[in-house]
C-alpha cells in the first residue's frame, strides 16, 4: 500500500489508555509496543500519512546522513532482513517508503488518525487523566500521553517584512509541496546554508536558470560519498545485525563509526593528516570520529577545522566565494556537521551566486525578491531553508497544561527542564520520545527512538502489572538532571557555537544547550539503572493514593 490519504476518518474513541502524538518513527514503534502490552492507543498526526520528518522534508536532495543499514528499526529481525536499501545513504522517498512498509507490515494505520492536529492536552488532577483535543473536534480522555512529536518538526520562517508581498512562489524545505516543484529555468533565491540547504542547493542549481544563496553562517560539510548499495555490504550487515545493533546502542552517538581513540593534537602532524584524508575519502559524519578529542579540545578541533577549510579552498575556484564559504565562527561539529553531494563544487557553476547576509542582513521580501544591504535581488521563487524551532517548538505550541493549570510553554520559558528527556515534573503520565535533555539529535535518531519507546513501554508494563496509576518526575530529580546535562555540555566545545542546539536560531529563545551529550551508551545505562532501582527520581502512585490526594 502506498502512502495513505484519509480525509474520511474512522471514529475516535472517547476513552483510551494512551494518546500518541506523531506518526513518525517514534509514534509508529510506540503504538506497536503498546499493542503488545494490551493497552489501547490512538495516534494523531497532522500529516496525511506516516513518516514524520520524512513525510514533510521532501525538498530536492533530501537524504539521511546516517547510513541506511543503521538508520532503520532494529526491533524486528524480519523487518531488518526483508527491507532492501538501494543506496548507502537513503533518499527521502525511500525512507518514506520504508515507513509506509512498516506501517503496512504491522497494520498500524487502523489506530492512526491523520490530518488531525492536537491543539490541547490538559491534565485533570481529579481524575488523573489527560483530555486531548484536536482541530477536528475530537475530545479524548487518556490515561497517558506520549509526545512523539519529533525534534525538528516545527518549521521556522523568519519574520521578514513584506513576506506576503512576493509575487513569485515561496517554499520552506520542511514543508515542501508533495506534488514536487519544477524550478526549471527559474531565478531562485535560497536563504540558509544548514544541512537542508546544503543538500538542496546542488540539485536546485541543476534545474534553475540562476541560484543566489543567502548565507549568514558558513557550515562545515563533508562529502557523503553516497553510492548504490553494494550487495555484499548490505549482506555483511544482515549477517551480523543483532551483534552490530547491540554494539551501536552503547556507542557515543548510536552509529558504528570505527572511532579512533587517539587525541588529534597528540598525533604527529603527518599521521594526523593521513587520518583526516582517509576519513574525508570515506565521507559522512563519521569524520568527527577521526580523533577522540575533537569536541573537547579546541586545539585538536582546529586541526580538523583547518583540514576541512583547506578542502573547501581547493574545491571552490573563485577565491571570494571560497573565503565566504570557509567557516570561521564556530569549532567544527559544534553546529550540526553537514553531509553533501557536490555542495562546494556547485559554487563553481556560473549560474550560482553567494551573498553574505551576516554583515548586511536580509532587510525585506519585496514583490520581486529580496532586499539585502539596500540592493534588490529579483527571483521567480524563494526557498527558505531556515530551519526549525528545534526540540521544544512542537511541544510548547501544542497547548499542554499540567498540574495546577501550568502550561508547558510557561514552565519552559527559560529553557526546557526534564528528567532524562522522558518526563517533566508537574506533567504526570506524559512522556516525551527523544525530548530535550536526552541524546536525541546528537545521535542516530532510530537508536534513540527505540531506546525511549522501549523504556516507556517497559515502564507502562510495570505500572499495569503493579496496578499503578500515576508516574511523575520529581522536581529534585529533574533539577539534578538538568544540572548534569549542562555540566556535561560545558565539558565540550558545543556551547561556544550559536547553534539551534542552543536555541540560538530563534530570536528571543533562551540559550540553553538542549540535548544530552553524555552519549547514548552512558545514557541508556542510566535509564536502565533508574528503572531497575524502582524508577528512582519518579514518583509512582496507585489509585488509592491518587483518590486520597484528590479529596
Ligand atoms: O536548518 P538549520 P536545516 N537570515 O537551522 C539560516 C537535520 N537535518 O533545516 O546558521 C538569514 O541548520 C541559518 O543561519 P545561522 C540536522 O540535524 C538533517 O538546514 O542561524 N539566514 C542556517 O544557515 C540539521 O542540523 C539532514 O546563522 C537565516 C539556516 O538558515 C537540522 O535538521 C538534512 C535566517 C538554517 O539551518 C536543521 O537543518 C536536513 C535569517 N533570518 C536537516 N534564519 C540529514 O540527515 C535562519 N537562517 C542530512
Amino acid at each position: 500500500m502506498s502512502e495513505a490519504t484519509e480525509t474520511q476518518r474512522a471514529p475516535v474513541p472517547h476513552q483510551i489508555d494512551v494518546v500518541i502524538v506523531g506518526a513518525g518513527f517514534g509514534g509508529m514503534y510506540m503504538l506497536h509496543r503498546l499493542r503488545g502490552l494490551g493497552l489501547s492507543a490512538i495516534v494523531f498526526d497532522v500529516a496525511t500519512g506516516v513518516g514524520g520528518t520524512w513525510y514533510w522534508n521532501r525538498y530536492p536532495g533530501a537524504r539521511c546522513d546516517v547510513e541506511s543499514m543503521q538508520y532503520s528499526y532494529s526491533f524486528s529481525e524480519e523487518l531488518q532482513q526483508e527491507w532492501q536499501w538501494s543506496e548507502v545513504f537513503a533518499g527521502q522517498p525511500e525512507i518514506l517508503r520504508y515507513a509506509n512498509h512498516v506501517a503496512d507490515r504491522l497494520d498500524l494505520r487502523r489506530d492512526m488518525r491523520f490530518e488531525t492536529r492536537v491543539i490541547g492536552a490538559v491534565f485533570d488532577e481529579a481524575t488523573h487523566r489527560w483530555t486531548v483535543r484536536t482541530d477536528r473536534g475530537d475530545v479524548v480522555s487518556a490515561k497517558y500521553c506520549v509526545m512523539a512529536t519529533g525534534c525538528l518538526s516545527a518549521a521556522r520562517l523568519p519574520d521578514f517584512p513584506g513576506l506576503d508581498s512576493f509575487k513569485g512562489k515561496t517554499y520552506h524545505t520542511g514543508h515542501w509541496p508533495h506534488e514536487g516543484v519544477d524550478l526549471t529555468g527559474l531565478r531562485v533565491g535560497v536563504v540558509g546554508t544548514g544541512s537542508s540547504a546544503i543538500q538542496a542547493i546542488p540539485v536546485i542549481a541543476g534545474q534553475a536558470a540562476h541560484v543566489t544563496v543567502f548565507q549568514r553562517t558558513p557550515n562545515f560539510s563533508i562529502p557523503s560519498r553516497n553510492q548504490p548499495m553494494p550487495g555484499d555490504y548490505a549482506q555483511s550487515w544482515k549477517d551480523s545485525y543483532p551483534a552490530r545493533r547491540a554494539e551501536a546502542r552503547f556507542t557515543r552517538n548510536g552509529i558504528l563509526a570505527n572511532p579512533n581513540d587517539r587525541s588529534a593534537i597528540e598525533t604527529p602532524e603527518a599521521e594526523r593528516l593521513a587520518v583526516y584524508e582517509q576519513r574525508w575519502a570515506s565521507g559522512g559524519t563519521t569524520f568527527m570520529a577521526a580523533f577522540n578529542d575533537l569536541i573537547f579540545n579546541k586545539a585538536s578541533n582546529d586541526t580538523a577545522a583547518d583540514f576541512v577549510r583547506g578542502k573547501i579552498r581547493a574545491m571552490v575556484k573563485d577565491p571570494v566565494k571560497a573565503n565566504l564559504l570557509v567557516p570561521v565562527n564556530h569549532p567544527i561539529g559544534t553546529k550540526r556537521i553537514c553531509v553533501d553531494t557536490n555542495y562546494y563544487l556547485t559554487y563553481n557553476s556560473p549560474n550560482v551566486d553567494l551573498v553574505d547576509v551576516r554583515g548586511a542582513p536580509i532587510e525585506a521580501v519585496t514583490p520581486d525578491g529580496l532586499r539585502v544591504g539596500g540592493k534588490d535581488y529579483t527571483f521567480d521563487a524563494i526557498v527558505f531553508a531556515t530551519g526549525f524551532d528545534a526540540m521544544t517548538g512542537a511541544l510548547t505550541r501544542m497547548g499542554i497544561v499540567g498540574r495546577a493549570g501550568e502550561a508547558l510553554a510557561d514552565k519552559w520559558e527559560a529553557g526546557p527542564r526534564t528528567y532524562l528527556g522522558l518526563m517533566t515534573a508537574g506533567f504526570p503520565n506524559m512522556f516525551m520520545i527523544t525530548g530535550p535533555g536526552s541524546p536525541s539529535v546528537l545521535s542516530n535518531m532510530m537508536v534513540s527512538i527505540e531506546q525511549h519507546v522501549d523504556w516507556v513501554a517497559d515502564c507502562l508494563g510495570h505500572m499495569t502489572h503493579r496496578q499503578l496509576a500515576c508516574i511523575e518526575a520529581t522536581l529534585p530529580a529533574e533539577n539534578a538532571w538538568v544540572q548534569h546535562v549542562n555540566e556535561v555540555a560545558d565539558t565540550t566545545l558545543y556551547p561556544s557555537a550559536a547553534s539551534w542546539y542552543m536555541g540560538a536560531n530563534i530570536p528571543g529563545k533562551p540559550r540553553v544547550f538542549m540535548p544530552y551529550i553524555g552519549g547514548v551508551g552512558a545514557y541508556r545505562r542510566r535509564c536502565d539503572e533508574i528503572a531497575a532501582n524502582g524508577y528512582e527520581g519518579f514518583q509512582l502512585a496507585g489509585p488509592a493514593a491518587i483518590a486520597e490526594a484528590a479529596e
